[in-house]
């Protein structure tokens, strides 16, 4: 079962009694970026942390997953992410221990920044039962499609309104949409599963492609704002194969704030994004 933890940019996976919190895109370092432009505010590092451990004292997960871009230079290191990503995650697991990690586009080099103890899994997913989680900027692996419901970050969804005042509002939100096995089975190159019937032969037939919805998730990092979801003119298209595919029906996808309100559908919402 997957339970948005309201107010916070994450969400709880329980699955056979393990509790899993889910975040992503920290995008530590961020602001050193802006050094470069003469603009110098402090590291935002201990904030994102605070915010990580408040988040796990409240909920207690069995483990915390971070679903990529824990660090935001892309390949390279600043020397400030060198003394940033250590020490959040010397700081984050003397709150929990099994802290695990899904490559993001921005996590070159990361192994060295953390303690050995904290694995990292391929960009392209890990299944948890009937979840697939991956980051987003690349297809999740072909065993995700077994998963129910696949789980992604990367875009970090916002969505932006504007009122005749001349007002622009711009929030985090979570994005629900409906994956059409046939049309990503056809991407694989895999044959669509029949429905099973009963029928004991056709039962093998039927372990394909089960997945049918894709939530994309906020990101954890405040200070850095996204992409809304609802305004397509800025920018490129959405930076992820699997948005951008057939297999997606993002415009009837459902919108929520992190408090849960529920905003409505991507191409309602489109029309107020002017
Ligand atoms: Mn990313």
């Amino acid at each position: 079962m997957l339970t948005p933890i309201k107010d916070y940019p994450a969400i709880l996976f329980s699955n056979q009694g393990q509790k899993i919190l889910l975040i992503a895109d920290l995008h530590l370092g961020w602001e050193m970026g802006l050094s470069k432009k003469g603009i110098h505010v402090p590291s935002q590092m201990p904030k994102l942390r605070d915010r990580v451990v408040r988040l796990v004292s409240k909920i207690h997960p069995d483990k915390l997953l971070i679903l990529g871009d824990v660090k935001h230079t892309i390949t390279k290191t600043e020397l400030g992410e060198w003394r940033d990503v250590p020490q959040f995650f010397s700081d984050l697991v003397e709150h929990i221990r099994d802290i695990q990690i899904i490559r993001g586009n921005h996590d070159g080099n990361l192994e060295p920044l953390l303690p050995p103890a904290i694995p990292v899994h391929p960009a392209s997913g890990i299944a948890f039962g009937e979840l697939g989680v991956f980051h987003g900027h690349t297809w999740p692996s072909k065993k995700l499609l077994k998963c129910r419901t696949l789980l992604m970050a990367h875009v970090h969804p916002t969505v932006t309104l504007f009122d005749s005042f001349g007002f622009r509002m711009m929030a985090p939100v979570w994005v629900k949409a409906r994956i059409d096995a046939g049309e990503l089975s056809k991407i694989y190159g895999q044959k669509q599963a029949k429905p099973w019937t009963g029928d004991k032969k056709l039962k093998k037939r039927s372990l394909g492609p089960k997945v049918c919805q894709l939530f994309v998730m906020p990101c954890f990092n405040h200070f850095l704002g996204g992409r809304p979801i609802n305004k397509l003119s800025t920018g490129r298209k959405y930076i992820s194969p699997l948005l951008r595919s057939k297999a997606i029906d993002l415009d009837s996808a459902d919108v929520s704030l992190l408090d849960g309100s529920f905003l409505g559908k991507v191409d309602q919402l489109r029309t107020l994004a002017q």
